[in-house]
């Protein structure tokens, strides 16, 4: 898409036209070989089997355990249903210990059975669960820690590990954003007893809906593939309980189509990562997070961090200039899960032991990348970015002065 404004134009604010005629939203889909993709769906059509185990479901394990170098790899419809399986499967009860800082889905999968999510802190330098919080954290009921690789990022395996060992805890993650990251050189879907990855629409390897469970646990792999399927190990035999998370074979079809473009989509990633990176380089309070170098990383996020102490505008003052220029910016995963229903009713007073989460989470602005978004386009957000902090305190007077629901809702 083409901006209808030069880059140095007035902004909406102060009077202009929207940079963009259509809105640019964070999540816009990927899409592998479209003719690759409508081949596939024939297929399904001639073998006229659509569902339950069916040969693309099988390709697309198959594939993920390759790339992941993992053992096995147990397909589902989504992400949040692999969470509930995974946690059912590994036996957590009572309560479990999870990032406050992170997607709903995560504590909603462990409240869902009935089970506590107990909200930890954040690490400021990475976004991920803090270590150091865990501990004071452990109840007599306490099974379990799910560690979240927020923006794809690892988290810190090794002391979470630790933690768990000594109080004889288990411990999985929720990897839903780092599918073909790695941590010290061994790829996420490798560590705890097992990792769940999203393939949703807005993840840069999508099967419009889809999930997964990696281990390396044969034990655990039976179990969760009896889960996905009602617990059935024969036409009329149940030996399990179970529930339907499979995957379909249309969601398999563009897994598999997405997959084989998966390098490109990287390099599609990266390059809007360095070109928001070069454009937003030097801009007062504003920083956007890095991605080790030294490690794989899928550069699906970009995150900017807005320092009130330095920006002469606040990230949700930023987040309504762009919402009128078009630029649909996202605020996740604000205001964090302890903030949201059940939990805040539940747990009202679960802040105060989440300073860092509190503080974060008002920072933090996401912006569009992906196959979508080009150079020109991450030039012009950049812009509208700089112009809006250059002119900081005419901007913020009219704000203060409109009265547009949608300048209140990214005000909120
Ligand atoms: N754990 C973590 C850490 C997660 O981040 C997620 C999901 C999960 C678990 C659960 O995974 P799944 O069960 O979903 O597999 C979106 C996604 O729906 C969600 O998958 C994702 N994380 C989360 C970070 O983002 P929303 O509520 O923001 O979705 P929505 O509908 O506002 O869409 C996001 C943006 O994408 C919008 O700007 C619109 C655009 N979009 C969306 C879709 C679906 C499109 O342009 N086209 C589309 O088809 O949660």
């Amino acid at each position: 898409m083409k901006s209808v404004k030069s880059v140095n134009g007035t902004l909406v604010i102060l009077g202009g036209t929207p940079a963009f005629s259509q809105p640019l939203h964070v999540g816009r889909p990927n899409l592998g070989d479209r003719a690759a993709m409508l081949r596939r769906v024939n297929e399904i059509f001639d073998r006229r089997w659509f569902t339950n185990n069916g040969p693309l479901v099988k390709e697309f394990e198959s594939r993920i355990q390759e790339l992941v170098g993992v053992k096995h790899c147990v397909a589902m419809c989504n992400a949040t249903i692999a969470l509930e399986i995974a946690i059912r499967a590994l036996e957590l009860r009572g309560e479990v210990i999870v990032p406050a800082y992170t997607f709903i889905a995560t504590a909603h999968a462990l409240q869902w059975q009935k089970i506590t999510p107990v909200f930890a802190d954040m690490d400021p330098a990475t976004h991920n669960i803090a270590p150091e919080t865990i501990e004071r954290l452990i109840t007599p009921r306490t099974t379990g820690i799910i560690g979240v690789h927020v923006w794809g990022r690892p988290c810190d395996t090794e002391t979470i590990e630790a933690i768990a060992a000594k109080h004889k805890l288990k411990v999985m993650y929720d990897a839903a954003h780092a599918f073909v990251c790695s941590h010290r050189g061994k790829m996420i879907g490798n560590f705890g007893a097992c990792e769940v990855f999203s393939f949703h629409a807005t993840k840069f390897i999508n099967c419009f809906e889809g999930g997964a469970v990696v281990t390396n646990d044969d034990a655990l792999a039976t179990k969760l593939r009896l889960m996905r399927n009602f617990g059935f190990v024969d036409y009329d035999k149940v030996i399990y309980p179970g529930t339907n998370g499979k995957m379909t074979e249309v969601c398999a079809a563009m897994g598999l189509t997405s997959l084989e473009a998966v390098d490109d989509l990287i390099a599609v990633n990266r390059r809007n990562y360095g070109a928001y990176c070069d454009n937003l380089r030097g801009l007062t309070g504003i920083s956007i997070i890095q991605y080790n170098p030294a490690e794989r990383n899928n550069f699906q996020y970009i995150v900017v961090e807005v320092d009130p102490e330095k920006s002469p505008l606040s990230r949700d003052e930023l987040v309504a200039v762009l919402h009128m220029e078009n630029v649909l910016a996202r605020k996740y995963f604000w205001p964090g899960c302890h903030r949201m229903e059940p939990y805040r009713s539940l747990q009202p007073n679960a802040s105060m032991l989440l300073p860092k989460t509190e503080e974060i989470a008002k920072r933090i602005l996401l912006l569009p990348t992906g196959q979508t978004i080009n150079s020109q386009i991450i030039e012009t957000i950049c812009r509208i970015i700089q112009t809006a902090i250059e002119k900081a305190d005419v901007v913020r007077a009219a704000l203060g002065k409109n009265k547009s629901p949608l300048i209140a809702e990214s005000l909120r």
